[in-house]
């Protein structure tokens, strides 16, 4: 595909958000406007999908989670992402496939092989070109939270040793394109490491730092 994928990771509170809006300021200026998108969410149904997930107040399976959240993803891939790609844009994620493998399998407990088959059936086997997994210690994430007043959905009122369990999942998390970065620093720091992985993928088209 002509495009880039670029995926932001990590645990709760660790800056995604606020460095995909940088990052997506920081191309326009480059003249490359990026398609943006947040997961679960980005399409009508993906956003029913993830209201049933993070805000339901009946007990519902883990399995059931799993597939809230994959149905979700499989209609933003189809309907926003991969037209976007084939059309040549950036695409920038808020969270993509390796959240599932964190949160549901080493989180909730959800087996690893049937997890990962059923995430390739969702995005027919598209994965990113970079993944920049943003790394805090869980205690950091929940009180950036907390000084956001952002209000708790069903995963941010689970217990630490939950939170730990997905934050050590994004710190063995490796392969093609995976690059960490210590999102305790300052914000211009964090935002200037993940510049630097992002021109090298996206370079063709780009000036270059200014
Ligand atoms: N989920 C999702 C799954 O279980 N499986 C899946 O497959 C997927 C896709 C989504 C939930 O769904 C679960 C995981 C999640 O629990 P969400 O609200 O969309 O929930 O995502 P969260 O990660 O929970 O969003 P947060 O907003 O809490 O975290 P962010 O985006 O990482 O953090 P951000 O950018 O909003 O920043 C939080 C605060 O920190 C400040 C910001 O200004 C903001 O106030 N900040 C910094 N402060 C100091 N230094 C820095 N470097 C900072 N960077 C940001």
């Amino acid at each position: 595909m002509a495009g880039v994928f670029i995926v932001l990771e990590g645990p709760e509170g660790a800056g995604k958000s606020t460095l995909v809006r940088w990052l997506s300021a920081r191309l326009l200026a480059d003249g490359r406007p990026a398609t943006t998108v947040r997961e679960p969410g980005g399409t009508p149904v993906a956003e029913a999908a993830r209201k049933v997930a993070l805000k339901s107040k009946h007990d519902m399976s883990l399995t059931s989670e799993l597939f809230l959240i994959l149905a979700a993803r499989a209609d933003l891939v189809d309907r926003v992402i991969r037209p976007a790609l084939e059309a040549g844009d950036v695409v920038l994620a808020d969270r993509f496939g390796l959240s599932t493998l964190c949160y549901q399998v080493a989180g909730r407990g959800l087996p690893r092989a049937e997890v990962e088959a059923a995430l390739r059936l969702a995005t027919g086997g598209l994965e990113p070109a970079l993944t920049l997994v943003l790394d805090v210690p869980v205690e950091v994430g929940r009180e950036r939270q907390r000084r956001a007043r952002k209000e708790q959905d069903r995963f941010e009122r689970q217990d630490d040793a939950f939170h730990q369990r997905v934050r050590e999942a994004y710190q063995r998390a490796a392969g093609p394109g995976v690059v960490h970065i210590d999102a305790t620093r300052p914000k211009k720091t964090v935002q200037d490491a993940a510049w630097r992985e992002v021109q090298a993928v996206a370079a063709p088209t780009l000036r270059g730092v200014s």
